[in-house]
């Protein structure tokens, strides 16, 4: 008999791997990186950023994470059939390198869902959810697509569908771990956020609503074998991604479209001067005597109190460039009795220095070629079944070496069961 422990924040209570987990943090939409944070719904508290999902399968957190149901200032535009890359952190704002702790293996998929313009009208939680990749265990590659994200530092691109309805979307993303699953205890993680974006079209119809699903509800049985699976005894071509099929709506046409941002609601507005994640600095009043000039500097440390009180975990490298390059520059301006401003700067929206470093070369997408599988039939379970056979002795060679490996880890987890079990 089983004991359903079903992500109690399980790991969380283990302070060495509270750092271990992951957040999605960056988005690059045809290889162009849209900023640390920005059109990006994350937890807002530093601390939980990386946590997975606390509240169960039932949980509205399970559709875009903690706070995800609360809209973000920008929407990033995307052509039709761009590339997203998504990239993914251990520490939010890249204090330390990594993407998540290897011990965390299991599966990833992504969903998008078709929203109002106004981005705070449709809860992200509900029904329209639709999955547009998935993958498990790589039998070829002998990897979990937990591990295939490693080897890519953290980075994942996917292809857009070509034939989506113009529009609104949020791309949500859903790692499964499963390193906490074993013969006793089922307790997935589920690491879950969400981009906002608008996605040009127009060719595509609507979503077909038996492709949707709702999330949560989505996977609501903590018993299926695609979450009750112990990755250290059980064979890995066998697993099966849980969720819906894969639907991926394709056009004829190849020529990519796109909408000019003035057209999109919640882009960054042109008169950004500098950008942290969601919030943007736009340009002072002119002045031209001292009263002048203070109520400029003032208005300018009114802007960096916003930027500093809404910065995601991701950081607020941008606020300090604002500080710095702006708010200093005007104070002391007024102080040496410059009376004529503001000042020249030379902030661009994102300058150099707001958004950590990217750790790697952006990988070609997960889904390349997938989509000609056709619309509607996707890889749920499809790419393991083809493949397990192929794999051959090898594999169970390279599970066995695992097993070993892991062994440190399991007796962890079994003196974590007992930790569980007290009152
Ligand atoms: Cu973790």
């Amino acid at each position: 008999m089983h004991s359903l422990l079903f992500t109690l924040g399980l790991a969380t209570a283990f302070a060495p791997f509270a750092a271990a987990h992951t957040t999605f943090t960056t988005l690059f939409i045809d290889g162009v990186n849209q900023g640390d944070g920005t059109c990006i719904r994350m937890a807002k508290k530093g601390d939980v950023a990386t946590f997975p999902i606390a509240g169960g399968l039932g949980s509205k957190d399970m559709a875009c994470g903690l706070d995800g149901q609360d809209a973000v200032a920008f929407t990033c535009p995307a052509p039709s059939g761009a590339k997203l890359t998504l990239e993914f952190r251990m520490w939010a704002d890249a204090a330390k390198p990594g993407a998540i702790d290897d011990s965390h293996v299991g599966p990833m998929a992504i969903y998008l869902k078709k929203v109002s313009e106004d981005m705070k009208a449709t809860p992200a939680a509900g029904g329209g959810w639709f999955k547009i990749w998935d993958e498990g265990f790589d039998a070829a590659a002998k990897k979990w697509a937990t591990e295939k994200l490693i080897a890519d530092n953290g980075l994942l691109s996917i292809d857009l569908p070509t034939g989506l309805p113009e529009g609104y979307y949020l791309a949500r993303h859903e790692i499964i771990t499963l390193q906490n699953v074993t013969n006793n205890v089922v307790a997935p993680q589920f690491y879950v956020g969400c981009a906002q974006l608008h996605i040009a079209g127009g060719s595509g119809g609507n979503i077909p609503s038996d492709k949707t699903v709702a999330i949560p509800g989505h996977i609501s049985d903590a018993t299926s074998p695609s979450l009750d699976f112990n990755v250290y005894q059980e064979d890995p071509t066998t697993y099966k991604v849980p969720g819906p099929k894969v639907f991926f709506p394709t056009s004829g046409s190849n020529t990519k479209v796109t909408t000019t941002n003035d057209k999109i609601a919640g882009t960054v507005p042109a008169t950004c001067l500098l950008k942290n994640a969601n919030w943007c600095g736009t340009a002072v009043p002119a002045y031209t005597d001292e009263t002048g000039c203070w109520a400029s500097a003032q208005n300018c440390w009114d802007q960096l109190d916003v930027c500093y009180n809404t910065a995601p975990p991701t950081g607020s490298r941008g606020c300090k460039l604002w500080e710095e390059k702006m708010c200093t520059v005007l104070q002391n301006a007024c102080q040496s009795k410059q009376f004529q401003g503001p000042p020249k700067t030379d902030l661009k929206a994102d300058a150099e220095g707001v958004n950590a470093p990217v750790p790697g070369k952006l990988p070609g997408a997960v889904n390349e070629g997938v989509k000609q599988v056709g619309e509607g039939e996707g890889n749920n379970g499809a790419a393991a079944t083809a493949t397990a056979s192929a794999a051959g002795p090898e594999a169970t060679g390279g599970l066995k070496k695992k097993c070993g490996l892991k062994k440190a880890r399991r007796e962890e987890i079994r003196r974590r069961r007992v930790v569980m079990a007290l009152p």
